[in-house]
């Protein structure tokens, strides 16, 4: 009976059993462009708190520079609010513009 199996014993019932584990949803950290912080601080931003590289913090500034948006990165909601927070920490106690924000990953 135990899993309707068609016998008394229990080896269908791990059948029956879905296990609706959800995952957490992940956010994506995004940069904006603007016009007047450097390009240099931009880089420093995404090595010092994305841990890229040089060449890959460059990269991805010149790409924000020139669509006027890129992800930055892609983390549980806990990490993603901490990374916004350090950036705009950072950002404003240099009186650059530099804005960070995150967003839902559908
Ligand atoms: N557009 C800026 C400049 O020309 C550079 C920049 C890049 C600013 C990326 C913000 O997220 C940014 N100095």
């Amino acid at each position: 009976m135990a899993g309707d199996n068609g016998t008394d014993d229990d080896t269908s019932v791990i059948t029956d059993v879905r296990p609706k584990t959800k995952r957490p949803p992940l956010y994506k950290v995004l940069l904006l462009n603007d016009d007047y912080t450097p390009m240099e601080f931009v880089v420093h931003v995404l090595e010092r708190f994305f841990g890229m590289t040089h060449a890959q913090a460059f990269e991805v500034m010149l790409t924000v520079h020139k669509k006027g948006v890129a992800v930055v990165g892609v983390f549980s909601h806990e990490i993603a609010e901490t990374k916004v927070g350090q950036v705009m920490d950072f950002a404003r106690r240099h009186q650059h513009p530099l804005q960070c924000t995150m967003e839902k990953e559908d």
